[in-house]
């Protein structure tokens, strides 16, 4: 058995330099069962591509993933491409023997995915998809309290997903707003998130209804665009947008449990907060992204009189994942979160033990956006599973 990995990356932007970052620092933090090699991170640009390669600490780049996937010396193929790119890559990727990491949503529609995970599956290498706030440390001391009881049955599970990065209308047409190139909006790019969390956290979807809105229209083509942030040229042409601007949606759990979740990217003052809470017959617990580091836990068992949420500050070394960084107190924050996931995928390789989330959650978390744009599209209540 080898003692190494080598790692190929598709991707250099917004999520390349987070997943570039992961490889880079989960050996100096964990003990992972295998040594990684950064081998080649791969992007149309070859100019900036290289800067990226140089930059980020990878042995060398490609300009094709074609090349890239095909290369004797690659285990894995991270894809953190665009999103109409993901299927194409991770097909060929797994008919390659490579294991694969891909980035959410999954794909640009359900029937995508679940083919996806076809290949994945009959191709047997492992397979894992970037659901990255389950690793915050909190999300996964909520999943323990909901395991152990402590939250009792649960009733509600009520998130939000808020960002206001294009707010501005002269904001340009960046591949987050064509449909073609991200599959959808906030739905599927902040939705997803609240989603996977709530089939984490609560179980599985029963049936869905929800409505969405695409606020501003049409919007300047973009000339470059790095993280959130783009440019358009000065009396720049105007594209159509292509997905929802914001989409809300109720859900009842399999469980009985009831859901509502909103997401949208025109919340003034609202950068990247996503939100939500359980409530159960023995407490509820919440969480939001922007506080990372804590969880707030209420128990209808405490001492009457001294009952209330109390802050849970989720660094101390019994917490999950936090006696690998730095003393109690010392927090940790978003790019933590890919660490965990990238070190959870190495040992998932290396001791050939099942990966979490899988394209499996993938697929499960399209079925349920998807059901959601159906219900739009029909004004009705969708149940998940007809689709
Ligand atoms: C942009 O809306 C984005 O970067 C998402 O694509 C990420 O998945 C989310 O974590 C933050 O916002």
């Amino acid at each position: 058995m080898k003692d190494t990995l080598n790692i190929g990356l598709v991707g250099y932007k917004f999520m390349g330099k987070a997943h570039s970052n992961a490889f880079r620092k989960v050996g100096m933090f964990f003990e992972p069962s295998l040594r990684l090699n950064m081998k080649a991170i791969c992007g149309r640009d070859e100019e900036w591509v290289k800067e990226s390669a140089e930059k980020f600490g990878w042995e060398g780049y490609e300009t094709s993933w074609e090349n890239l996937v095909k290369r004797d010396d690659i285990d894995v193929i991270d894809i953190t491409a665009p999103s109409n790119f993901h299927k194409e890559i991770a097909i060929a990727a797994a008919e390659a023997g490579k294991h694969i990491f891909c980035e959410k949503p999954l794909a640009l529609n359900l029937k995508d995915a679940r083919e996806m995970l076809e290949v994945v599956k009959k191709a047997n290498v492992k397979h894992q998809i970037g659901f990255n706030y389950r690793f915050a440390p909190a999300v996964q001391l909520a999943k323990k309290l909901i395991d152990e009881g402590k939250i009792g049955k649960i009733y509600h599970y009520r998130a939000h997903y808020l960002q206001d990065f294009i707010i501005d209308p002269c904001f340009p047409l960046v591949w987050r707003l064509d449909k073609d190139v991200a599959g959808s909006g906030s739905h599927g790019d902040l939705g997803a998130h609240f989603v996977d969390l709530a089939r984490f956290l609560v179980g599985e979807f029963d049936e869905v209804i929800g409505m969405s809105e695409t606020f501003i229209k049409e919007r300047p083509i973009v000339e470059r665009m790095t993280g959130l942030t783009a440019t358009a040229q000065e009396g720049a042409e105007m594209g159509k947008v292509t997905v929802d601007d914001a989409t809300i949606f109720m859900a009842r759990f399999k469980n009985g449990a009831l859901g509502s979740f909103e997401a949208t990217r025109f919340a003034a003052g609202h950068k990247n907060d996503m939100f939500f809470e359980i409530n159960g017959s023995k407490g509820s617990i919440r969480f939001s992204v922007e506080r990372m580091n804590e969880l707030e836990y209420y128990s209808v068992e405490d001492e009457e009189g001294l009952q209330g949420f109390r802050l849970l500050q989720v660094t101390e070394d019994i917490h999950p994942y936090a006696d690998a960084w730095w003393p109690v107190g010392h927090v940790i924050g978003y790019e933590h979160t890919f660490v965990h996931e990238m070190y959870e995928f190495i040992e998932a390789i290396a001791k050939d033990k099942p990966t979490n989330p899988s394209f499996n959650d993938g697929v499960k978390c399209s079925q349920i956006l998807e059901a959601v744009d159906v219900s739009i599209e029909n004004r009705q209540w969708i149940e998940v599973d007809s689709l």
